[in-house]
């Protein structure tokens, strides 16, 4: 497994629309694209920064994992994603080599990617994603 770049940087937010305000009206970003990943219980809004993307999360689920973590630790930097050829051999190789997964294979995301997580208890405190296209 090879990165090939960091694909996007996740946010998780209370309020989609005041963030995105932010983004375009202080950092100077264009909101080009907002959709719901129902899998993930989530509605994002994406912004490109060069190869990168940010993407803002607000939950549409109280039980879903953006809620929780606002919950829990506050709006703030939630994941960071990883651009890779296959998502399943990268999920594969990290587990071979003792990391935890949360998928063990791919699922569907935004923008029509695969996606599959790594646990961050087992990352260092980073919730870090596979993403493929
Ligand atoms: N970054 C770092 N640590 C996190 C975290 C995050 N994003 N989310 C949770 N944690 C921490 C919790 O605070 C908890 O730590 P403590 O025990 O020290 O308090 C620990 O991880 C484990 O928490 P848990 O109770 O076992 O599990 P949760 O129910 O909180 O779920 C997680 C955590 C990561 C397994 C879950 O959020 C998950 O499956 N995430 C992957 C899917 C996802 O996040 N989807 C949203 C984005 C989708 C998209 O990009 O489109």
């Amino acid at each position: 497994m090879k990165p090939t770049h960091i694909e996007h940087i996740g946010i998780a937010v209370e309020d989609l629309d005041s963030a995105i305000e932010y983004y375009e009206n202080v950092i100077g970003l264009k909101c080009y694209a907002i959709e719901e990943v129902r899998d993930q219980k989530v509605k994002t809004a994406f912004f490109k920064v060069g190869d990168t993307k940010i993407e803002l999360l607000e939950s549409t689920d109280t039980e879903g994992p953006v809620s929780k973590f606002i919950d829990k630790r506050g709006p703030g930097l939630h994941h960071i994603a990883f651009a890779v050829a296959d998502v399943n051999a990268a999920l594969n190789e990290a587990q071979k080599k003792g990391i935890r997964v949360i998928d063990r294979e791919g699922r569907d995301g935004a923008e029509g990617f695969q996606i599959g997580f790594l646990h961050p208890k087992s990352t260092m405190g980073v919730l870090t994603e596979f993403c493929s296209e």
